[in-house]
C-alpha cells in the first residue's frame, strides 16, 4: 500500500516511519510512504505557505494554491481517497482504519495552523478525519496515528504473534489482561489457570477476561459486540454479582 503525505513538516515522520513494524514493513516493500513538502509547490518567490484569513479574526490560513498544486502534480489525476486531518472531521475508528486500508493508495493533507482555505475541500478533499474530541497543533501526530492503524490492517505487515483479529476493538471488545514471567512478582501471583497447560481453559480464562475490563470499561462496547449465548449469560453473572455487591453496601 502506497501513502502520499502532504505536510508542512515532513521531518516529524521519520522517527515513526524508521522504528518498529512500520520500519519493517517498508523495508519489506509491503509500504511505500511518500512525503512531499507542501512548500516546495508554492507559487510566489517567498514560497509562502499561509496568510491572515479574509475578514481578520486571527490566526493563520493555509493557502488553497499550493495544497491544490501539490495534490495534483502527485495523484495526476488518479482516483485515490485524499484525507483531510481536521478536528472538525468524522471521529477515527478501527472500522475507518481496516476499510482505508483496502485502498492501494492514500492521501494524507496534515491540516495546520487555524484551518485550510475552504476551496481545498471542494477540489480535492475526499474525507474529512479527526482522531479525536481534543485540538493538535498540526495534523501530522493525526495523519501517522492514522497511518500506524491503517498499516496494522495491510496483509502481512503484522506477523503472527502480533495478530490483528484479538487487537481490542477489532473483535469489538477490549483486550483482557495479560501476563508473563516471573509467576510470582512481589506476592502477585499470575493465575493458575495460565500455568496450567490446558488450552481450553485458557482460551475461556482469555475471552472472560476480555468480557469482564470491557463491561468495567466500556460498556457501551457491548451494545454492539458479537457475543455468543454463553458470554451473554456470563456477564449476567456479572452484573447480578455487581448489584449484590451494591445491596451489602447499602
Ligand atoms: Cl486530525 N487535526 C488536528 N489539528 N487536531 C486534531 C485532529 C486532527 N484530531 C483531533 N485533534
Amino acid at each position: 500500500m502506497r501513502f502520499e503525505i502532504f505536510t508542512l513538516f515532513p521531518a516529524m515522520f521519520e522517527s515513526v516511519l524508521g522504528e518498529s513494524i512500520l520500519k519493517r514493513a517498508r523495508e519489506r516493500g509491503l509500504l511505500t510512504v511518500n512525503l512531499h513538502n507542501i512548500r516546495a509547490y508554492a507559487t510566489d518567490k517567498h514560497q509562502t505557505t499561509d496568510e491572515p484569513p479574509y475578514g481578520g479574526g486571527g490566526g493563520m490560513v493555509l493557502k488553497v494554491e499550493p495544497l491544490v498544486r501539490a495534490v495534483e502534480s502527485v495523484l495526476q489525476g488518479e482516483s485515490v481517497p485524499v484525507i483531510l486531518t481536521t478536528p472538525q472531521g468524522e471521529r477515527f475508528t478501527q472500522r475507518m482504519a481496516a476499510d482505508f486500508a483496502q485502498y492501494p493508495r492514500l492521501a494524507i493533507l496534515c491540516g495546520r495552523y487555524e484551518g485550510v482555505d475552504e476551496r481545498v475541500r471542494a477540489l480535492v478533499v475526499t474525507h474529512e478525519v479527526s482522531i479525536g474530541d481534543y485540538v493538535l497543533s498540526g495534523g501530522e501526530l493525526a495523519a501517522m496515528v492514522m497511518l500506524d492503524a491503517i498499516a496494522r490492517h495491510i496483509p502481512h505487515v503484522l506477523g503472527n504473534a502480533e495478530s490483528a483479529p484479538n487487537d481490542s476493538f477489532s473483535s469489538g471488545l477490549l483486550e483482557g489482561a495479560h501476563y508473563t514471567r516471573p509467576p510470582d512478582f512481589r506476592g502477585l501471583r499470575v493465575p493458575e489457570v495460565l500455568l496450567s497447560g490446558d488450552h481450553g481453559a485458557v482460551a475461556r480464562w482469555r475471552r472472560e477476561s476480555a468480557l469482564r475490563r470491557t463491561w468495567q470499561r466500556r460498556p457501551d462496547l457491548l451494545l454492539s459486540a458479537p457475543l455468543s449465548e454463553a458470554e451473554r449469560y456470563f456477564l449476567g453473572e456479572l452484573a447480578e454479582m455487581w448489584a449484590r455487591s451494591k445491596d451489602s453496601q447499602a
